[in-house]
């Protein structure tokens, strides 16, 4: 239904326009939120820590601090992420005597995070029903136990939520690896990593080319995929810097998103008293996975203009440093205009409009986030960002390249320093060379093959280091099933949530320190190191009191379980590395590419950028040169009454933890259980905005159904429809899964909507 839409009715939204974003709005809500979770005196000290030069990295997103740091560096959502980990509320033994997991079970997501934050070592034994305390000891003996008896390391998966320090990480890798295996599956492989895949095949480096300075010097700053005003709003105030020195910044996306469209900047006199500025010059509403056809429109127009007037194509660049663009000059003249109308649903006139303004702009920046990334085809959209910036030579000099916005605080640093399924031979070598270990060269599990080799006992053993395994990937309750068939599961966190309770026939449950807290593992205050999305690595130090006297950190837990799994090795002595963090960060040094003379350039102020050769034009493709070429306009078809569905973060939670149900830009009140539907599609359905509807996902012929979530006529394209992650996950088929990265195609899958048969 989706190929023929007629043009988009008058918007209608579920409930009137809110103010702009950020502004006093937002303060008094993450002000309110702090207050009623941490009091007065620990929410003043820890707003006041946040990205701070001696204060520690706000765990709620990846965008770099800038040089001049105001007195209160962090944004509203920020300030909500580090308020719900200072929480005063504890889930201790006295709590889980009380409540049984089948009871826990039957509990909402948001309830269980906020029960407080985890203060003991739990274990729940075999057949039993509620989890009991145990010694750290004991659990570390109990897991070594299990692990050594393995038939083979690789029935151990080692998964990472991106939360967690370089420090952490680097002997987290580091252990499953003299464990002997590379099943390090992590929340990359759900987030990212098509944006790595793409990068390194095309540029050689999986990452992105610019800094924060590059902004003040853009003349355009492309938004794909990504809504900053929720997920990155510290990034607000850089976009909208950019905006008012005469910047465009044009925001692609599905959703005309709020923050984009008025942004009170909190730090300046008419944004504290609310008053908005555009920051968006302009909104391009595009259809879901309509952006390679978006693209190639704009490209198409490009080369019109070279033929017509000349000059505009940076030949030398082409010439010197690429490859491959005769293939892409042929594939952009072979695309029709009408698969690129039809593809990318966007008219032509705003694609002339987009046109125009990327050949007015000297230097142009293309930003990204999921909106991107979560595809079937989503490695091949963004090769073909970098084929559109190559064509006037967009990589590598000042004020243009490419910037894959991070999630997670420390995603990033945690591939660096190794956590990855499947490591370059470069990286292990160095990693054996610097530590003695022989790291095991068969290709690891990631997200997807885990929960796989779970479903049919190939993994026996599961160890998370942080996360929501359970809810934050596809088909909720088939990985929940999988979970409970391993014959051990360890979790390491600091919040109950529902990947604690889909258990293992033993289940370890181990409380850590958070980012906030004030961590004295080897007797003296620690710091510990983190990456930002613009390869930045500097200190993050917590000052709190930490929540409990039984905590212990990220470090020392997973040095004292290979410690008791393994023993000391002939250059590891795992328990003392951790008593000065010094001598982690000298062995990473010793053999991670990019970090000599780590601990002392890490003591400089603002940290250190690490090694990107494509930032000075040296790129680490075999070629030597960029790598552009053909990326085909891709098609998922839809039948009759079926919807192209996305799933989305709301305004009020950090990924599947949900602090509130309000998502206030969009103007959705009290509620997540919703789907977002154009109200012609309603109508040619036969449906009503508030009725209650059970959607159900089609995917090679099986089916998967969650009842009674509530329309809500919304301004999105014909034939899309969007719903909250993690309520919609259940629907997100698991077999679903991006070329080349293997990420779940969370931004589109095929659903159907019918009358609901129960309500909830
Ligand atoms: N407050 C807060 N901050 C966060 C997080 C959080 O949950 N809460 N999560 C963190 C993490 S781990 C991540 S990865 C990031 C996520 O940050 P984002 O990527 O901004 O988050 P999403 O809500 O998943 O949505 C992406 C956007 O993509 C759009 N979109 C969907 N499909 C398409 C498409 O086909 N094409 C285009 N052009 N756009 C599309 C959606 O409308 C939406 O605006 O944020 C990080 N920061
Ligand atoms: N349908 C759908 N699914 C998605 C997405 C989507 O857009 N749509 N997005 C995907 C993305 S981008 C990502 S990154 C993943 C996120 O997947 P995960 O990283 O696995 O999930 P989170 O919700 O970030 O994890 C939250 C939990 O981490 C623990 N935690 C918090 N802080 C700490 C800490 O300091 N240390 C430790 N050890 N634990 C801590 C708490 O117990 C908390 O409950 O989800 C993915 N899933
Ligand atoms: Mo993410």
């Amino acid at each position: 239904m989706a190929d023929d839409s007629p043009p988009l009715a008058p918007r209608r939204e579920a409930a009137s326009q809110p103010a702009p974003a950020a502004g006093p709005a937002a303060v008094l809500s993450s002000l309110r939120y702090a207050w009623d979770r941490s009091g007065p005196w620990r929410a003043l000290r820890v707003l006041t820590d946040v990205n701070q030069r001696n204060g520690f990295d706000c765990p709620g997103c990846a965008w770099p601090d800038p040089k001049e740091r105001s007195l209160a560096e962090f944004c509203e959502n920020g300030a909500r992420a580090v308020a719900h980990e200072a929480d005063r509320r504890r889930v201790d033994r006295a709590f889980f005597a009380a409540h049984s997991l089948a009871a826990l079970r039957a509990e909402s997501d948001h309830w269980l995070e906020q029960q407080g934050r985890l203060v003991e070592p739990m274990v729940r034994r075999p057949g039993a029903t509620h989890y009991e305390p145990i010694e750290w000891d004991a659990a570390f003996g109990l897991a070594a136990d299990e692990l050594r008896a393995l038939a083979s390391p690789d029935e151990a998966a080692f998964y990472t939520s991106g939360r967690a320090s370089n420090e952490a990480a680097f002997l987290y890798q580091l252990f499953a690896r003299a464990l002997g295996t590379n099943n390090l599956p992590d929340c990359s492989n759900l987030c990212h990593e098509s944006s790595g895949k793409a990068l390194l095949r095309t540029l050689g480096i999986g990452k992105g080319t610019v800094q924060l300075d590059d902004f003040e010097k853009a003349d355009l700053v492309l938004i794909l995929g990504q809504n900053p005003g929720t997920n990155h709003p510290r990034m607000l105030s850089t976009l909208a810097e950019a905006a008012a020195r005469g910047a465009a910044i044009v925001s692609v996306n599905p959703l005309r998103e709020r923050a984009l469209a008025s942004f009170a900047h909190p730090q300046t006199l008419l944004g504290a008293f609310g008053i908005g500025a555009p920051i968006a010059s302009q909104f391009v509403q595009v259809r879901i996975n309509g952006d390679v056809a978006l693209l190639k429109g704009v490209m198409k127009l490009v080369l019109a203009e070279e033929r017509t007037k000349g000059g505009v194509l940076d030949r030398a660049f082409l010439d010197e440093h690429t490859v491959g663009f005769a293939e892409l000059e042929r594939s952009i003249e072979e695309a029709s205009w009408d698969a690129i109308l039809k593809g990318s649903g966007v008219p032509m006139a705003d694609i002339e409009r987009l046109a125009r303004t990327y050949l007015e702009a000297e230097r142009v920046i293309a930003c990204w986030a999921m909106g991107l990334t979560q595809h079937k085809n989503a490695v091949s959209t963004i090769r073909e960002v970098v084929n559109l910036l190559a064509l006037r030579g967009n990589l590598g000099r000042e004020g243009a390249g490419v910037c894959p916005v991070r999630g997670h605080s420390n995603v990033q640093g945690d591939r660096t320093v190794g956590i990855d399924e499947a490591p370059t031979e470069a990286f292990l070598t160095r990693l054996d060379a610097g530590t003695g270990i022989r790291s095991p060269r068969r290709r690891g599990y990631d997200v997807v093959d885990t929960i796989r080799a779970l479903e049919d006992g190939r993994v026996k053993v599961f160890v998370a280091l942080g996360g929501n395994f359970v809810a934050a990937t596809p088909e909720t309750p088939r990985t929940a099933a999988a979970l409970r068939k391993a014959r051990l599961t360890v979790q390491i966190a600091t919040k109950l949530n529902r990947s604690h309770l889909e258990t293992g026939e033993t289940a370890l449950l181990l409380p850590c320190l958070g980012r906030t807290e004030r961590d004295v593992t080897g007797g003296r205050a620690e710091f510990v190191t983190v990456e930002d999305s613009m390869g930045v690595v500097h200190r993050s130090e917590g000052r709190l009191e930490p929540a409990g006297p039984a905590l212990r950190s990220e470090p020392w837990i997973v040095a004292h379980l290979a410690h008791a799994t393994l023993g000391d090795l002939p250059a590891i002595a795992w328990r003392d590395l951790t008593r000065d963090y010094d001598l982690i960060r000298d062995l990473i040094a010793e053999s991670v590419a990019g970090f000599e003379r780590y601990n002392e350039r890490v003591r400089a102020d603002d940290g250190f950028l690490l090694p990107n050769g494509p930032r000075t034009r040296e790129w680490g493709t075999p070629s030597g040169k960029v790598v552009l070429g053909a990326e085909p306009i891709p098609r998922l078809v839809t039948g009759p009454g079926e919807l192209v569905m996305m799933t989305i973060r709301s305004h009020d939670q950090f990924n599947t933890t949900v602090y509130g149900l309000d998502d206030r830009y969009r103007g959705i009140r009290g509620e997540r259980d919703v789907v977002l539907v154009h109200p012609a599609d309603l109508e040619a359905l036969g449906l009503e905005h508030g009725e209650r509807v059970d959607v159900t996902s089609h995917h090679e012929g099986r089916e998967r159904t969650v009842r009674g979530m509530k329309l809500i006529a919304y301004d999105l394209p014909r034939g899309n429809c969007a719903a909250y992650f993690p309520e919609a996950n259940p629907l997100v088929p698991l077999e679903s899964q991006a070329d080349e990265s293997g990420t779940p195609t969370s931004k589109s899958f095929v659903v159907s909507l019918a009358p609901s048969v129960a309500t909830p």
